[in-house]
């Protein structure tokens, strides 16, 4: 057969075969040692002297081409690269296994306390992380003048004026109130961000969730059984809670709603600061200058809101005392979860 007749019949072959174990049984047709191209090759000797030179290079040209089309094909047919004197196929090789990753704790934090809520009729709603002044102070009844509107207390962008990244997701509220009409119940899972200087306890960046639920005759008492449920399915049925009053621009009256520590139930300990109690999320009743500011009628509605930082929770619920653990992507800390 000579070069080109060979060279024709390889593609062929080699584009009609469709598995691996025939493509290795074409290679060796035509590249094997007792193969066509052998075979070309051996007749070199036979050839008038002028002739050898010429003979051998057309011969090699057609292995390189040969060879260039069946690792093409084998590419095709699903395997990166065998050198193409190596076995082609060994279906009892062992399979490579994939590493899996894990779903990080701030994620499964987060999706905990969301589903706590939604089994109790609230919705999930988020929002942007750029807000405007209006969304994020104003409409919460935090006035030109308090001291958390200070530039040091918020991120705000230099080029667009009235522009921040949101200091908390209760501007998230701010819009679902003014969108919708009570009766609802929202919680707003998010990142926030404020210029804290990082340590064990502080980010300048970090997750909360809020909530609120605005109907008409919402009581206190509705809102301590909301968080009761809450804290209960996330720390225990057996921890106590207790509400300190407090002030908060945007629910009036407001209250810190602690938990019997996790650790010593209470009698004090180190976690605790030998108090026994330990701060978990801050909560009220919507302050009526909200209602205004949304377009609600105060005198027919009511509502509670809540707020909680997702990082507080996990680290008292796996007891982690570093917050930058969340952030710093190692592997040996991320996989525990
Ligand atoms: C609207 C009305 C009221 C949300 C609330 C808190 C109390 C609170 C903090 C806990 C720890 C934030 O992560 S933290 O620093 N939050 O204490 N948040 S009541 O009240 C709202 C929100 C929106 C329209």
């Amino acid at each position: 057969m000579d070069i080109e007749s060979i060279k024709i019949q390889a593609e062929a072959e080699i584009a009609n075969t469709t598995s691996l174990a025939s493509l290795d049984e074409t290679r060796l047709k035509f590249l094997g040692r007792k193969g066509l191209l052998a075979q070309l090759t051996s007749s070199i000797p036979g050839l008038p002297q002028n002739e050898r030179a010429s003979f051998g290079s057309q011969v090699n040209a057609l292995k390189n081409r040969i060879t260039q089309v069946l690792e093409d094909k084998q590419r095709l047919l699903g395997i990166e690269s065998v050198a193409p004197d190596a076995a082609l196929t060994d279906i009892g090789l062992p399979g490579v296994s994939q590493v899996l990753g894990t779903i990080h704790p701030i994620s499964q934090i987060t999706e905990q306390i969301c589903s706590i809520f939604t089994s109790m009729g609230f919705s999930v709603v988020e929002g942007p992380e750029i807000e405007s002044e209006y969304n994020n102070f104003t409409g919460l009844n935090i006035p030109l003048e308090h001291p958390s509107r200070d530039a040091f207390d918020t991120f705000y962008l230099k080029n667009h004026k009235g522009t921040l990244l949101r200091s908390h997701t209760s501007p998230v509220q701010i819009r679902v109130m003014k969108s919708r009409k009570p009766p609802m119940a929202i919680v707003v899972p998010g990142k926030v961000y404020r210029p804290d200087a990082v340590d064990a306890s502080h980010s300048f960046m970090f997750h909360q969730i809020e909530g609120f639920l605005v109907d008409e005759n919402v009581h206190f008492s509705d809102l301590k059984g909301a968080l009761e449920t809450f804290a209960r399915s996330v720390f225990g049925v057996d921890i106590a809670m207790r509400f300190r009053p407090h002030f908060f621009p945007f629910t009036e009256p407001s209250a810190e709603v602690d938990i019997s520590c996790i650790i010593c139930k209470g009698k004090g300990c180190s976690v605790c600061g030998r108090k026994g109690w330990l701060e978990v999320l801050g909560a009220g009743m919507i302050h009526p200058n909200v209602f205004k500011h949304v377009g609600i009628d105060s005198k027919k509605y009511t509502g509670f809101a809540f707020g909680m930082g997702v990082e507080r929770i996990a680290m008292l619920k796996y007891g982690i005392n570093d917050i930058r653990l969340f952030f710093e992507n190692d592997l040996r800390f991320l996989k525990q979860f």
